[in-house]
């Protein structure tokens, strides 16, 4: 079917605007930099607060104007101005804040507020997984004075995160992938771990803090793990797993390389179960496991779950909180939360994140097709209270990147980062309460049946428009759609005026990701024939599938040949 008689068929929920362009029109992006305009701060660290907070924005740049937003998303020429009034941020609030000035913009910077009560929690610590260190700056045996450098200063800033949030946390659990072992023998690479965790334990001060670490599988034998952890920080147990008490809660470490097949393992965790829950005062109590392969049919999962066995050997202890890694999938993606017979958590990566694979994102080398990997940094900050737990998904470097560059794999981002401490996405409470294993079930929320329903929206004035672009790729601009969870990815057709013909089918990533969110889409579209009509309908999509209103326009390119 034409689309220009879809257009008649269809007006209903499509909002149909019309944009000419020639080449000689100039698209002028917005300028940046760094050195020019200093990024604002704010005049209170980010991090846990246990009431309000107001907060003042100072550019360090006399006579700049500081833009600011309260949704996670880039601040631009139309956002509030910061006038001197304090902002008080009542509830967990990711501030993104870019200061103008003569023409130009500094660096943008997120700020993630997490406010909290008075309340003491029961148990905080932090889950993380998937830190391959000792590879990720290209780097591969991380053992050059260099090398090691970088490890520390991403720690370094990793640790001042986690200070910030959790002065001295209960724990801080390693659910794999500590190491980047691909068979060659890299197991002493666990030592840099230890050494680099212990210093920055002891620079922040973190006296009470445990680390527990579960085997990956890039974590060479069970053995070097051993050999290069403190026994209290590991195990002895020949396959790699154990149990520890933190808090009084039960915290239980699985080898999930082998676990599907290890019956030795597997009836060790029956027997755990069974004993911990007999006990009726552990009804509504949390249990914890950790392990590094997410379970079967729980998190979204990029074809990286394993273990069925595991989902078979849990289903009837509801108190089950399963904490996972592997797959790096990224933790804004509210998927990252799943529970049926259980819960299961998705930590996040500590080296480098993921997406669904099968999209397109705009890199600073173009749109690159069926790019799913991004230079951020995330995990999940957990308190346990008598009633609930708290889940809050933060990131460690949430700066906007590239992780190829000229076809080169850049690997995990250095310090100094703009957004180390954004909040990944509202938070998550857990309750699992009931009188019998049936009633918990009942009270979960992160179920498929409640799954998300709510379509994005585009904003009131899209202000949808093609341009010229750079380098003769006309560049599709947009203000993004926003959604009640995470806005995923737009679906593009272009077709040829004259055909109806799609000459382009897109599903392009909405940068969800990163801190700050950009607030629109500049989407160089290459292939397209000079002097021609188009017409294009976006539509924005949410990570469940629920879809906008489309916008419809149409466009001419420029006499000039395109690339
Ligand atoms: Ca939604």
């Amino acid at each position: 079917m034409k689309i220009n008689k879809m257009l008649s068929v269809c007006m209903a929920g499509m909002i149909v605007l019309s944009t000419m362009y020639s080449n000689g029109t100039i698209f002028t992006p917005f300028a940046h930099a760094a050195t020019a305009v200093n990024k604002p701060v704010t005049s209170k660290p980010s991090g846990r607060y246990e009431q309000s907070v107001a907060i003042t924005l100072n550019s360090t740049t006399t006579g700049a104007t500081v833009f600011y937003t309260l949704d996670g998303t880039l601040p631009d020429e139309t956002s509030p101005k910061y006038t001197g009034t304090p902002i008080v941020l009542a509830d967990s609030t990711n501030v993104s804040v870019r200061a103008f000035k003569d023409g130009v913009w500094s660096d943008a910077a997120t700020y993630g507020y997490i406010i909290k009560t008075t309340e003491k929690p029961l148990l905080q610590f932090v889950a993380m997984s998937d830190l391959h260190i000792g590879s990720s700056n290209g780097d591969t045996q991380g053992n050059s004075a260099e090398a090691l450098a970088k490890i520390k200063a991403r720690y370094t800033s990793n640790f001042d995160v986690i200070s910030s949030i959790f002065k001295n946390p209960d724990a801080i659990l390693i659910a794999g992938d500590a190491i980047n072992d691909n068979g060659d023998g890299l197991g002493a690479n666990h030592a840099i771990v230890q050494n680099i965790f212990k210093e920055q334990l002891a620079r922040t001060n973190m006296t009470n803090t445990r680390v527990q670490f579960a085997m990956g599988n890039h974590d060479d034998k069970v053995e070097k793990a051993i050999k290069n952890y403190p026994p209290e920080w590991f195990t002895t147990q020949p396959n790699g797993y154990y149990e520890q008490t933190i808090g009084g809660y039960s915290f239980i470490f699985l080898n999930g390389n082998n676990y599907n097949i290890d019956l030795g393992q597997r009836i060790w965790l029956k027997n755990r179960l069974s004993a911990i829950t007999s006990n009726a005062a552990n009804m509504n109590k949390p249990i914890f496991i950790t392990l590094h392969q997410p379970v079967t049919g729980t998190v979204m999962d990029g074809q990286q779950t394993s273990n069925p066995n595991l989902y078979k050997d849990l289903q009837n202890y509801p108190q089950v909180v399963v904490l996972s890694g592997h797959s790096h999938l990224n933790i804004n993606d509210d998927r990252a939360i799943d529970q049926k017979d259980f819960t299961s958590i998705n930590v996040g990566s500590m080296s480098y994140i993921e997406v669904d694979h099968g999209y397109s994102a705009v890199t600073v080398e173009g749109l690159a097709d069926g790019r799913f990997e991004f230079p951020v940094n995330q995990a999940q900050f957990i308190e346990v209270y008598a009633d609930r737990i708290e889940i809050d998904r933060v990131e460690f470097n949430g700066d906007a990147g590239s992780i190829y560059l000229g076809g080169k794999w850049q690997g995990t981002p250095n310090p100094p980062f703009n957004s180390a401490g954004a909040l990944a996405g509202k938070k998550w409470v857990v309750k699992l309460q009931g009188k019998t294993k049936e009633e918990i079930k009942k009270n979960f929320t992160f179920t498929s049946n409640n799954r998300n329903t709510t379509s994005p929206q585009f904003p009131a004035d899209p202000d949808l428009r093609m341009t010229a672009g750079t380098n003769n790729i006309p560049m599709l601009s947009f203000r993004q759609a926003t959604d009640d969870q995470s806005m995923h990815h737009y679906q593009i057709i272009i077709s040829k005026k004259s055909t109806g013909v799609a000459v382009k089918t897109l599903n392009v990533l909405s940068d969800y990701y990163f801190s700050p969110i950009p607030n629109r889409m500049n989407i160089p579209i290459a292939g397209l024939d000079k002097a021609t009509a188009y017409t294009m309908t976006i539509t924005a999509v949410d990570a469940y599938g629920n879809k906008s209103s489309t916008l419809q326009s149409s466009f001419t390119t420029g006499s000039l040949p395109l690339n």
